[in-house]
C-alpha cells in the first residue's frame, strides 16, 4: 500500500468479531493472552460483552452452559496450550451434554509445532481437541474466517448439539484484507439448525406402541428442554394421562407440582412401567442402561425387558444399550407434534390401577420427605436447608438454580420443585465437579434472572475463585455453600494418628462467607434455616453477588450421594 492508493482494510481481529456478531453472537467467555488479549480488547470495543474469567474451565463451562440456554453456540476464548487445555474440559463436556459451544484457542505457528522445535506454548491443539468434541477447524487464512465461523456454528448447532473447536494460529491476527472483500468473505448462517421431522410410518409405528400399552410412562431428558418444546410436552402428557419422570435438567419442564408427574415414585415407576416414550434423554448409567437395578439402594429389583419409543435428533442412539422397538428421530417438538396429530383427542387414558398405584407411592413418599423436612435439627442437615430453597424456589420460581456436589446435588434434585423449563442447572451427564460459578456467570449474563447456586463445599473449591468474576461483573449471584467440612462428610479421620487429615476432610468451620467479602460483595453464615432465609432473601433483594456459608452437620452426607453403587468400596461396606 503507498500514501497516494490508501485502500481500507480490515484486519483479522475484526473479522472474526463480525463474522460472530452477523451471526448473532453477542457475547464472549475468555480468558486474555497471547495471542488474544487484543482481540478481547478489540471485541469490547465492537459492542461485544467480553466476560473475562480468572481461569479458562470456568469461562467455558460459562460458554456451554449459555448454548444450552439460547440455542445458539457459547463462545469461550482462550490463549494456546495451557489455556486451551483448560478449556477442553468444558468443551468435552458440552459435546457429552449435547450443549452447543464453540472453543476458539490461539495457538502456535503450524511451521514450527510440526517439527517440535519448541515455540511458545507448542502444541497440536487441533489433533488433541479433535477426539474430545464433535468437530474442530483450523483457519490459517484470513479469508477464511468466514467460512470457519461458519462451519463451527452449524457443528454445533446441527442435529445433536455438542462442543466445536476453531483453531487460530498466532499469524492469523497479522494478517488483514481489503475492507469490502473481506466483509463480503464472512457468512450469515442459514437456518443452522434446520427442523427434522419423523417419518409418518415411524410416527405410526410409535402410536401403535403406545395405544397397548397397560403401564405407560413418559421420560423427559434435558434435551427436552434444549429443543424449547414445552408446549408440545405438556399437551402430549395432558392429552394422553401418561405420567411422566423428568431427568435432573428436565425438571421444570412441566412444574414438578404437576399432578402426573411420578418423581416421587420414581424407583416404582421404572422397572414397572411396559412401555416408556424417551423425550430427548438417553439410557445411560442415570437410568441404569435401561436395564440395572433401580437407585438409592432401597430396591434392587431388576428392570428391562420395557419397550421404548425413543425420540432423539440422533439417528444412532437408538439401540444404544437396549433394544429401541419405535426409534423417532427428528427433534423433539416436531415428533411430539407429529404424536399429537395422530393421538386426537379419543386417546384412551391408561388404565387406572397403574395411576393408582403411582398415586399411593407418590403420597407416601411425599409424607415421608415432608416429615423430614418438618424435623429442625441444629446444626442443620441437608434437609433442613434445602427445605428453605424449597421454598424461595417456589415463591420465586424465574431464578436459575445451578447445583452440583454429591449429596448437595442429590438432595437439592429431589426436594427443590422447579417450575419452568431450563432453570435446573447442574453436573450432567458426566456428574463433572466445577460447573458452578462458569454456569452461575453464564445463568445471570444470558438470562437476567437471579441465579441462586447450591454448592457443595468440595464442588465450590473447583471454582471458587471466580466469586471476583461474579463481583467483578456484579452478577445477582446468590450462592449457598453446604459446608459440612468435607468430601461427602467431614468426620473422616486419618488411621495412623499421623498427623496429615484424612483425603476428604477440608478446614474445619471455613468461612466461605469471607471469600466473597473479599472481593466485596456480600458474605452470610447462616447456622439456621432462618438465617439462611433471611441471607437468600436479602441477597435476592439486593441483586449483589452473595455467599452464605450454610453449616452442615458434619456427620449428615453419605458416601457417593445417592450413586453410591458406584462407588466399589462404599457399596461393598453398605451391602
Ligand atoms: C423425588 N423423590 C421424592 C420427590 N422427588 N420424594 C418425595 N417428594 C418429591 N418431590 C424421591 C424419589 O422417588 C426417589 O425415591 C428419591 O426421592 C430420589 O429421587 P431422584 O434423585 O430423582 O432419584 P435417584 O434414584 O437418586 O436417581 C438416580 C440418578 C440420580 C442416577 C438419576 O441419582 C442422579 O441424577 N445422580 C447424579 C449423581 C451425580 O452425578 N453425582 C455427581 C458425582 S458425586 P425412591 O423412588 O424411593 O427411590 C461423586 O461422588
Ligand atoms: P438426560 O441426561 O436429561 O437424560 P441426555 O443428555 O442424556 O439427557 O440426552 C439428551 C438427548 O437429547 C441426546 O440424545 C440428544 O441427541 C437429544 N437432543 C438434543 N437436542 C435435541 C432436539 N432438539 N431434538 C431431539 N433430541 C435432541
Ligand atoms: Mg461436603
Amino acid at each position: 500500500m503507498t500514501d497516494s492508493i490508501q485502500v481500507a482494510e480490515i484486519d483479522s481481529f475484526h473479522l472474526l468479531i463480525e463474522g460472530l456478531k452477523l451471526n448473532g453472537i453477542e457475547t464472549i467467555y475468555a480468558l486474555p493472552g497471547i495471542p488474544i488479549t487484543d482481540l478481547c480488547r478489540k471485541a469490547q470495543a465492537a459492542g461485544m460483552r467480553v466476560i473475562s474469567f480468572r481461569h479458562e474451565q470456568h469461562a467455558g463451562n460459562a460458554a456451554a452452559i449459555a448454548g444450552f440456554l439460547t440455542q445458539k453456540p457459547g463462545v469461550c476464548l482462550t490463549v494456546s496450550a495451557p489455556g486451551f487445555l483448560n478449556g477442553l474440559t468444558a468443551l468435552a463436556n458440552a459435546t457429552t451434554n449435547c450443549f452447543p459451544m464453540i472453543l476458539i484457542s490461539g495457538s502456535s505457528e503450524r511451521e514450527i509445532v510440526d517439527l517440535q522445535q519448541g515455540d511458545y506454548e507448542e502444541m497440536d491443539q487441533l489433533a488433541i481437541a479433535k477426539p474430545l468434541c464433535k468437530a474442530a477447524y483450523r483457519v490459517l487464512e484470513a479469508e477464511d474466517i468466514g467460512v470457519g465461523i461458519a462451519r463451527a456454528i452449524r457443528s454445533a448447532l446441527s442435529g445433536r448439539p455438542g462442543g466445536v473447536y476453531l483453531d487460530l494460529p498466532a499469524k492469523l491476527f497479522t494478517q488483514s484484507l481489503p475492507i469490502e472483500e473481506g466483509r463480503q468473505s464472512l457468512i450469515k448462517v442459514v437456518d443452522p439448525a434446520p427442523r427434522q421431522i419423523p417419518a409418518p410410518e415411524a410416527v405410526a409405528r410409535a402410536l401403535e406402541l403406545l395405544k397397548g400399552a397397560k403401564k405407560p410412562l413418559i421420560l423427559l431428558g434435558k434435551g427436552a428442554a434444549y429443543a424449547r418444546a414445552e408446549n408440545e410436552i405438556r399437551q402430549l402428557v395432558e392429552k394422553t394421562g401418561i405420567p411422566y419422570l423428568p431427568m435432573s435438567m428436565a425438571k421444570g419442564i412441566l412444574p414438578d407440582t404437576h399432578e402426573q408427574s411420578a418423581a416421587a415414585a420414581r424407583s416404582y415407576v421404572l422397572p414397572e412401567a411396559d412401555v416408556v416414550v424417551l423425550i430427548g434423554a438417553r439410557l445411560n448409567w442415570l437410568l441404569s442402561h435401561g436395564k440395572g437395578k433401580t437407585w438409592g439402594g432401597k430396591t434392587s429389583k431388576t428392570w428391562g425387558g420395557q419397550q421404548y419409543i425413543q425420540i432423539d435428533i440422533s439417528p444412532i442412539e437408538a439401540d444404544s444399550n437396549v433394544p429401541i422397538a419405535a426409534p423417532l428421530v427428528g427433534d423433539v417438538g416436531s415428533c411430539v407434534s407429529a404424536l399429537l396429530a395422530g393421538i386426537g383427542n379419543n386417546w384412551a387414558k391408561p388404565p387406572a390401577d397403574w395411576i393408582g398405584a403411582i398415586a399411593d407411592r407418590r403420597t407416601k413418599n411425599v409424607a415421608k420427605m415432608a416429615e423430614t423436612l418438618a424435623k429442625n435439627p441444629s446444626p442443620m442437615n441437608f434437609q433442613s436447608a434445602l427445605a428453605v430453597v424449597r421454598d424461595v424456589l417456589r415463591d420465586q420460581p424465574d431464578t436459575v438454580l445451578v447445583n452440583e456436589g454429591a449429596n448437595a446435588l442429590d438432595f437439592t434434585r429431589s426436594i427443590v420443585d422447579m417450575y419452568k423449563p431450563r432453570k435446573r442447572l447442574d453436573v450432567g451427564t458426566w456428574g463433572i465437579m466445577g460447573i458452578g460459578m462458569g454456569f452461575s456467570v453464564a445463568a445471570a449474563v444470558e438470562t437476567g434472572e437471579q441465579v441462586l447456586s447450591i454448592e457443595g463445599d468440595s464442588a465450590f473449591g473447583f471454582s471458587g475463585m471466580e466469586v471476583e468474576t461474579i463481583c467483578r461483573y456484579n452478577l445477582p449471584v446468590c450462592i449457598v455453600v453446604m459446608n459440612n467440612n468435607g468430601v461427602y462428610k467431614g468426620t473422616d479421620v486419618n488411621p495412623t494418628g499421623g498427623p496429615d487429615v484424612a483425603p476428604t476432610v477440608f478446614v474445619k468451620n471455613a468461612r466461605y462467607d469471607q471469600m466473597m467479602v473479599a472481593f466485596g460483595g456480600v458474605g452470610v453464615y447462616a447456622t439456621t434455616p432462618e438465617e439462611l432465609r433471611q441471607g437468600i432473601d436479602e441477597a435476592f433483594r439486593s441483586r449483589r453477588p452473595t455467599l452464605i456459608n450454610a453449616v452442615i452437620d458434619e456427620t449428615a452426607g453419605t458416601e457417593s450421594g445417592r450413586i453410591t453403587s458406584l462407588n466399589p468400596t462404599a457399596a461393598k461396606k453398605t451391602a
